[in-house]
């Protein structure tokens, strides 16, 4: 019975960490899959992202963060 409830806590634990790295990670922040993350798309990832954050880390002002321009900006992310 103890080995069940061990078993449950750490498949728990992993869904949980899983999902918290999927919520940030750039296909699941692209919701509409066209290969750039708008202002809007970021913003439900981050909150607190504001637009003169976003356009810094739009590189080449294109007014969508790449993959690389979106890794950059996550890595630059103080609280994340
Ligand atoms: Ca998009
Ligand atoms: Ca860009």
């Amino acid at each position: 019975m103890k080995k069940i409830i061990l078993s449950s806590l750490v498949v728990l634990g992993l869904s949980t960490a899983a999902f918290a790295q999927a919520a940030t990670d750039f296909v699941a922040v692209d919701t509409d899959a066209n290969g750039g993350i708008s202002l809007a798309e970021a913003q439900v990832a981050w909150p607190d992202l504001t637009e003169d954050q976003f356009k810094a880390a739009d590189v080449d002002a294109s007014g969508e963060l790449s993959a690389d321009e979106y890794t950059a900006l996550m890595a630059a992310a103080p609280a994340n």
